[in-house]
């Protein structure tokens, strides 16, 4: 991926980004709470977005005021997981948020290198039900880091597979973390989603819809039409 040096490297978050899985998580999250005696609604679910299954599953015990072993701890993360992957299983192309796939075909034909930054251990998995898997150089996901969004280890793992300056990629983000996380890798950050929430990106837009190619254009240095 020599040839990659000198371009720009687009990065894409997946949930809330690509897909809406958090309405997915969301479910799989309040069958576990419910079971656990624990009150959990859709704006608790908020906190969730970004955030890695592990810290997710700490926060709901802490906000259940509850202390548990780490045998039974690695349980219920396994208990959420299987429940969330039977939700997965039934995921197809309809689930591609608006335009997306658009923004993914333009970039493709223009020999944009392309990366997946997600702290979902599942991303693999998802990317190949809604048929984008081909779109991405490299995938990297829950599986790959170490260190959760805000860090920037995601992004900065992402562009260095893809052989991409970090100063040279373009972050799409929905999460307050993971805007974070993109700023102090020194990337481009696109929020997608509420400007209010994501204040600190360099760009924002609602959805995918917003974004028109000319935009992308600007952003782009470097490209060949292949
Ligand atoms: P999993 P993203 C994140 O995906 C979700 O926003 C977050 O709610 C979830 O807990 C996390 O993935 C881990 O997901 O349980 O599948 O490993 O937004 O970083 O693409
Ligand atoms: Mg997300």
């Amino acid at each position: 991926m020599q040839e990659n040096r000198n371009k720009t490297g687009f990065i894409f978050d997946l949930d809330g980004v690509i897909v809406d899985t958090a309405k997915y998580h969301y479910l799989a999250w309040k069958n576990l709470a419910d079971e656990l005696g624990i009150k959990f609604n859709e704006d608790d679910n908020e906190k969730f977005k970004g955030v890695s299954r592990k810290r997710c599953l700490e926060i709901l015990l802490e906000m259940g005021e509850l202390s548990v072993s780490e045998q039974q701890f690695e349980a219920w993360l396994v208990e959420k997981n299987e429940d969330y992957l039977k939700y997965i299983e039934k995921m197809d192309q309809t689930e591609i948020l608006p335009d997306v796939e658009k923004v993914l075909q333009y970039l493709k034909k223009r020999n944009i290198p392309m990366a997946l930054g997600s702290a979902s251990k599942n991303a693999r998995l998802i990317l190949e039900k809604v048929r984008l898997l081909s779109y991405f150089e490299t995938i990297v996901d829950g599986n790959s880091v170490t260190q959760a969004k805000p860090d920037p280890e995601v992004f900065l793992m992402a562009a260095a597979h893809l052989n991409v300056e970090a100063s040279n990629c373009i972050v799409f983000e929905d999460a307050v973390a993971g805007i974070a996380a993109a700023n102090a890798a020194e990337m481009t950050s696109i929020g997608i989603g509420a400007s209010s929430v994501l204040s600190e990106a360099d760009h924002n837009y609602n959805d995918f819809t917003e974004i028109d190619l000319a935009f992308l254009d600007k952003l782009i240095i470097n490209s060949s039409i292949a």
